[in-house]
């Protein structure tokens, strides 16, 4: 297995490549949590573009207040923050546009091909099936009626020791690549494509290329609600609006968020 650069931050050439882009990257060896953090940093005014990456998380977190695993070095721990002019109908845009770039980076950087399951994780197929190379955790921050600002945080799987953490669950590139991992080279890359992607007031494209990167499309899947209710069905469509369509035995249901479970390997 190969180890991530022991680097902490960004080369001057990283940064060079990020000069007339939104994006200001702060890497630090430690803290709780970059979302955490970010959205202090938003009540107090940090501007758009402000990106914060650690080596490790004492409090890193996923979705209602699951824990997120990497241990110390081991990971691409990042969070954007972003201040969109958008419609509330469409924040799950902005989970669309990182999950979307951080799996093209990869690809471009390493040629391993990621997926994204919906609605937040990117998967990688091991001989052992579909495994969790990341996850992306999207939260706001409101000023009463109005939207302030969102922080997008990734935690991505690069290096990890030997046993591997989550067996059975996750997997990390070193397992997936014998090349060598520059988080920082993969963070630039992400952060290139995701300027891309906000500077261009158009959604079709970024939609296609969701859609074509998804892997829940076509599958059988079971999706616990955050209500309890559980939907069973086969997934025929990701909507305009980022919900995800479940044909079900009483006909097609809109889901907006939940946890998919495959039912069936790819
Ligand atoms: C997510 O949550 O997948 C979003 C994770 C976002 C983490 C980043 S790291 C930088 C930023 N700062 C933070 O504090 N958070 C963000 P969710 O869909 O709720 O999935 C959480 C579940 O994934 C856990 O309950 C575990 O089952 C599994 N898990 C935990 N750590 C993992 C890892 N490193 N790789 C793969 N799966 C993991």
């Amino acid at each position: 297995m190969q180890a991530a650069n022991a680097r902490t931050g960004l080369s001057a050439g990283q940064q060079q490549a990020l000069v007339g882009t939104r994006f200001a990257v702060r890497w630090v060896p430690s803290t709780g949590s970059t979302n955490d953090d970010l959205r202090a940093a938003a009540a107090e005014g940090a501007p758009e573009g402000t990106v914060l990456a650690a080596d490790h998380q004492s409090a890193g977190h996923g979705r209602r207040g699951r824990t997120w695993e990497a241990p110390p070095g081991s990971s691409l721990l990042v969070s954007i923050l972003l201040r969109p002019d958008v419609d509330p109908d469409d924040l799950h845009l902005l989970t669309t546009a990182v999950g979307v770039a951080a799996a093209e980076a990869v690809d471009e950087e390493l040629a391993v091909a990621v997926g994204l399951k919906w609605p937040n994780d990117l998967v990688a197929i091991t001989e052992a099936g579909e495994r969790k190379l990341g996850g992306i955790l999207a939260e706001t921050t409101w000023s009463g009626e109005h939207l302030d600002a969102v922080v997008v945080g990734l935690g991505l799987n690069v290096a990890w020791p030997d046993p591997v953490p989550l067996d059975g669950i996750a997997v990390a590139l070193n397992q997936l690549t014998d090349a060598p991992v520059d988080r920082g080279d993969l963070l630039v890359a992400l952060l290139l494509r995701l300027e891309a992607i906000l500077a261009d007031p158009e959604h079709s494209a970024l939609l296609e290329r969701w859609r074509h990167l998804a892997t829940t499309l076509g599958r059988d899947v079971r999706v616990e609600l955050a209500s309890g209710v559980v939907i069973v069905g086969t997934a025929v469509a990701l909507t305009d609006g980022g919900r995800l369509v479940v044909e079900t035995a009483d006909g097609p249901q809109e889901v907006t968020a939940g946890d998919v479970h495959h039912l069936r390997p790819a």
